[in-house]
């Protein structure tokens, strides 16, 4: 059960909304959440804003540890380095299955590099290559590669340096930080139809409502975790690879104010590390490890794979295979009884040993060699996931000595990894740009004001925590010069401050009620609890929408009865109860998950082909087709818009474009 803190108590006795203050705000630039995008935007603003200007940072939890990258990580997967920036466009491309915004991706891969420079200067330690060791990036020392765009780092305190950095930069320009407020809703301006004119929150440690105002925004609350059953049970059920406290804030909010999603359909389904949720990553590319099946065959590599891939050309006919096919071929294995999959530890550290030993490397040596070589193995863990070097440790896994499972999880949305659902923002507006994916500010969504990066941009994968900051950076020019362009700009709220604060806490209003009626004030005739609502949601979207459990796979009707599930929650969680501030935030993370897995839903439903097999399938369309929206097929962006106005949705296909020659 979630922790009654302090403060609600109070009210707990007797509901007096007269106890909770609320504090009225007004900036210019607001930045809303306080990730790896966030603290780019923080970083860069105070260069472009005029001179006076208000500016402050809001996190629903504390900087130095917030987001995906709190427990650190081992890679950056993001620098672009000696590559060309048009061949990353390429890879992301081929990764994503054909349907990406290439203006936005050549765009991020022209600035990433410098952000990755910048934590170093600021202390993250990076791989160096033999001979290159102390010498930077920026001069030019040479990062240890995983693969053809990742490089090592030693990253447990990652998300801490660059947080620091943003507090400096924040400091330096007298703007302020708000941690530990939970950003509810967005809201539009009372006057300027379609314009971004405040937001408002909740602090999560002492009764108190925020109303904040401001002439432009930045969103990046991340991604959406938690909206599919999780492979983890009961009290393991916390355990998910993506962070568990971005609940598609992001997408929520930016849809409730009009904003045009993209790809909304597209999930990441990761294949990690059975039960712990390790990434494979730097096991696949850095120790170049293989998987097999259940008979210890390299199943990737068989003649049967190559005829399964190829029904997904050109994209299962690349070099390198997407990570969507990946897991379908895997999924096969296990469907066909091969299971289960392997990562082949033990054979790729064993190769190491051996090369070592063909250079003539005497015994000494290899044993100095064998343990540098066994904690990178931990370290990897260690660095960013170290719950799975907990699971190895507690199950007595000798990686040298056997190989451990791996297996697609639960799927997440997120456009910054490997995914790309997200925002329709704007591109740069530069020539080679075509104008339909232009309107004046680089990653402004189509609601005036309001920017997103990071998570929050749609149909530009790839980017991770390095393009994640630089893209912060990037929208936090284009937010300075909306605001200079518009200087004569007063936001003004439609709603009132106690009006805001009686919807934000009706819960905790709920539930001193209603608790005294039962013994166990679980259950309660009158009232749904978070933990209720998210088990709701989690068996509707597992079992209807292509969770783990059906394979992936749903269809038409299974998306009805699915669509018609969420109506009901919807509905019932009008009867929300929360004991405390800690469970508000649950109240609130389940209302924003609500309507991102229903935006989601209504896309698959929409998108009538299987565009990421291995992702989810549409039993009823399972073909990917190659076909352009002009000629009448799927090769296009799936689009949709909520009317604030009216409440109605609208879904609907636009136009893509190549930029980039194959
Ligand atoms: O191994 C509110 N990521 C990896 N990136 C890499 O570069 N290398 C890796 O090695 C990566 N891998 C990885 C990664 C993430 C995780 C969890 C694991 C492994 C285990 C991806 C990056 O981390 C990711 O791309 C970026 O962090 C995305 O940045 P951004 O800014 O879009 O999201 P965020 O950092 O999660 O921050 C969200 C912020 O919003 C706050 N927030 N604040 C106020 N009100 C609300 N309602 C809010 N809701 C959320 C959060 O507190 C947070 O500050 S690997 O798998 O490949
Ligand atoms: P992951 O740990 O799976 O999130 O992967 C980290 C990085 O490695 C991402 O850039 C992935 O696209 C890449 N990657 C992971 N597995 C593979 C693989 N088998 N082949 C190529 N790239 C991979």
């Amino acid at each position: 059960m979630a922790l009654r803190n302090k403060p609600s108590w109070e009210l707990l006795a007797e509901p007096d909304l007269s106890k909770v203050p609320v504090e009225e705000l007004e900036y210019d630039a607001l930045i809303v959440g306080g990730g790896m995008a966030a603290t780019g935007t923080a970083y860069e603003i105070g260069k472009w804003m005029p001179a006076g200007s208000k500016v402050c940072l809001i996190d629903k939890a504390a900087l130095e540890r917030s987001g995906a990258v709190a427990q650190g990580l081992s890679a950056i997967n993001t620098y672009i380095g000696e590559n060309a920036v048009a061949d990353y466009v390429r890879m992301v491309r081929g990764d994503l299955m054909g349907v990406v915004r290439e203006d936005l991706i050549y765009d991020l891969g022209r600035f990433v590099d410098d952000s990755v420079m910048h934590f170093e200067e600021w202390g993250l330690p990076i791989w160096k290559q033999k001979g290159d060791e102390g010498k930077s990036l920026r001069d030019g020392g040479k990062p240890v590669r995983t693969g053809k765009w990742q490089i090592m780092i030693n990253g447990e305190s990652y998300k801490c340096i660059v947080a620091e950095a943003a507090k400096n930069a924040l400091d330096e320009m007298g703007y302020d930080l708000h941690e530990r407020v939970f950003i509810v809703k967005l809201m539009l301006d009372a006057n300027k139809p379609n314009t971004i004119a405040g937001c408002v929150g909740f602090s999560a440690r002492e009764n108190k409502v925020i109303v904040y105002k401001c002439k432009a925004m930045m969103v990046a609350c991340g991604g959406a975790v938690n909206i599919f059953r999780p492979r983890a049970t009961d009290e393991g059920k916390g355990r998910a690879w993506y962070p568990i406290w971005n609940a598609g804030s992001t997408y929520t909010m930016c849809m409730q104010v009009g904003a045009e999603m993209t790809m909304m359909e597209n999930r990441f389904t990761p294949s990690r590390f059975k039960d712990g949720y390790g990434p494979v990553g730097a096991w696949f590319l850095l120790f170049k490890a293989g998987v097999t099946n259940s008979a210890g065959e390299s199943y990737a590599f068989s003649d049967a794979a190559k005829e399964e891939l190829a029904k997904y050309a050109p994209y299962g006919l690349q070099p390198v295979t997407p990570t969507c096919l990946r897991n379908h071929l895997m999924l096969k294995e296990l469907k066909e009884g091969r299971g289960p999959i392997y990562m082949d530890t033990a054979a790729a550290l064993k190769k190491f040993m051996d090369d070592k030993k063909a250079e003539g490397m005497d015994d000494k040596a290899l044993k100095k060699y064998w343990k540098e070589l066994e904690s990178e193995a931990w370290e990897d863990f260690l660095d960013m996931s170290c719950g799975q070097a907990g699971l190895w440790a507690s199950m007595n896994i000798e990686p040298e000595k056997v190989g451990s499972e791996i297996m697609p999880t639960e799927p997440y949305m997120l456009g910054s990894h490997s995914g790309c659902c997200g925002i329709w923002v704007s591109g740069p507006n530069e020539d080679w740009v075509p104008d339909d994916y232009k309107w004046g500010y680089n990653r402004m969504t189509t609601v005036n004001g309001l920017f997103t990066a990071g998570d929050g941009v749609g149909a530009s994968g790839h980017k991770f925590s390095s393009g994640s900051h630089a893209e912060g950076r990037m929208a936090a020019k284009s937010m300075a010069k909306y605001i200079i362009d518009n200087a004569g700009f007063a936001p003004a709220l439609k709603e009132s401050a106690e009006d805001l604060k009686a919807e934000i806490y009706k819960s905790v209003v709920h539930y001193a009620e209603h608790s005294k009626m039962t013994t166990d004030d679980m259950i309660n005739p009158n009232y749904i609890r978070p933990r209720h609502m998210m088990e709701r949601l989690m068996k509707y979207t597992d079992e209807y929408g292509g969770g783990w459990s059906p394979y992936y796979m749903t269809n038409a009707k299974l998306l009805e009865i699915a669509m018609h599930h969420l109506d009901m929650l919807r509905e019932d969680s009008d009867k929300l109860a929360c004991s405390g501030l800690h469970e508000l935030i649950r109240a609130w993370e389940m209302t924003h998950r609500i309507w991102c897995v229903e935006d989601h839903l209504r896309h698959i439903q929409f998108r009538e082909e299987s565009r990421y097999p291995g992702f989810y399938y549409r039993g009823d369309f399972p073909e990917a087709d190659a076909k352009s929206m002009e000629d009448g097929g799927w090769k296009c962006f799936v689009n949709s818009k909520y009317d604030p106005e009216t409440g109605e949705w609208s879904t609907f296909k636009k136009t893509l474009h190549q930029i980039i020659p194959d």
